[in-house]
């Protein structure tokens, strides 16, 4: 069941946009991992208009949790609510080594739990490439839900009814974030945290408060080649050379190399990087290769490959007054992703 967020936390999602980016991605097929520290910023109920500050990591007590950033008791820097439990907060963490129990900041064992029961704790990510899929795992003192760009991805235990699930503080709970909950850019991460009423309980030592999370999301980085980019096809040596290797230019001329490569979303990809190298790897005359591996002549003061953001694409001009007419020549891009772009013409 997918329930949108509250009213203020929904106009205030233009208001994060304009925040900037905590993470970015640039790398194609890349992985973006994150875990709850105090990198995150928190807010009370009012909405994402009034943040209260960066997360506050926090421990249970001097011994619990155990694991994780953990591991050997409760480390210097977060805040020690010094409760009176054990064996509580033992959601593993073991595969989030870095990952901490946080909530609002300013909150220590002796306020009174009225402050601040209910905490967002938000975070943006730029992200380059389109989603192909992503993770977050939540564990929770009492309850959570989770929010991607406004739209809810999973709750634990009931943040309507707090404390429903009494246990949602000693495992995580895993959900799947659909691809189509993000954006090209810059998106939103939120994940709620409600502190549940405990009887007789006044302040956070007595009713202590938390969450952690950690996720990963899965770039889907360029297109899979032989797919269209904008009406041609991507990761291709483009017109007037044929990717057939069947183009003969006049000895002396100027062949302008052009590529594009598109993300999942289709739009072509201009970020610096894109090419890592361009050789001439052979010439021969009819069937002899030599095999020889050279640096491409270039007609204009470019060294690599320059965006033409007008065209959307790629564009090296080969100088060939350097080449034999009658030969062959064979060439070579090599991308980022790992893909390679061959192609050859011949001189006359
Ligand atoms: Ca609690």
């Amino acid at each position: 069941m997918r329930r949108a967020l509250l009213t203020s936390w929904t106009a205030g999602l233009l208001i994060a946009a304009l925040m900037p980016a905590a993470v970015s991605a640039s790398t194609p097929a890349s992985t973006v991992s994150f875990v709850s520290d105090s990198s995150w910023t928190a807010y009370s109920d009012a909405g994402l208009m009034s943040p209260l500050g960066s997360a506050e990591e926090v421990c249970l007590n001097s011994t619990n949790p155990t694991t994780g950033a953990y591991a050997g008791g409760c480390p210097s820097g977060p805040v020690n609510f010094n409760a009176p439990y054990n064996g509580a907060w033992a959601a593993n963490l073991t595969t989030s080594p870095t990952a901490y129990w946080i909530w609002a900041p300013g909150v220590d064992g002796s306020t009174s739990v009225a402050v601040d029961p209910t905490v967002y704790f938000s975070k943006t990510f730029d992200l380059t490439y389109a989603v192909r899929d992503a993770t977050i795992w939540v564990a929770a003192d009492n309850d959570a839900q989770v929010f991607v760009n406004g739209t809810s991805v999973g709750t634990v235990g009931d943040v309507s009814t707090p404390g429903s699930d009494s246990s949602s503080y000693n495992q995580t709970y895993s959900f799947t974030i659909p691809a189509t909950d993000f954006v090209a850019g810059t998106n939103v991460i939120t994940v709620l945290g409600v502190n549940a009423p405990l009887s007789g309980a006044t302040t956070y030592q007595a009713d202590p408060a938390g969450v952690v999370f950690g996720g990963t999301i899965d770039l889907a980085g360029y297109e899979p080649s032989g797919t269209t980019c904008l009406g041609d096809p991507g990761h291709q040596i483009l017109a007037p050379i044929a990717s057939d290797g069947s183009s003969i230019f006049k000895q002396g001329s100027t062949v302008p190399a052009k590529f594009r490569v598109c993300d999942a979303l289709g739009n072509s990809i201009g970020t610096p990087g894109v090419v890592t190298s361009f050789y001439l790897t052979s010439y021969h005359d009819g069937t002899s290769a030599t095999g020889q591996t050279l640096a491409v002549d270039s007609t204009t003061p470019d060294t690599a490959f320059r965006w033409d953001s007008t065209n959307q694409q790629w564009i090296f001009n080969i100088s060939t007054k350097s080449l034999s007419a009658g030969d062959t020549y064979d060439y070579e891009i090599t991308l980022n992703d790992g893909s390679v772009i061959d192609f050859s013409f011949g001189l006359k």
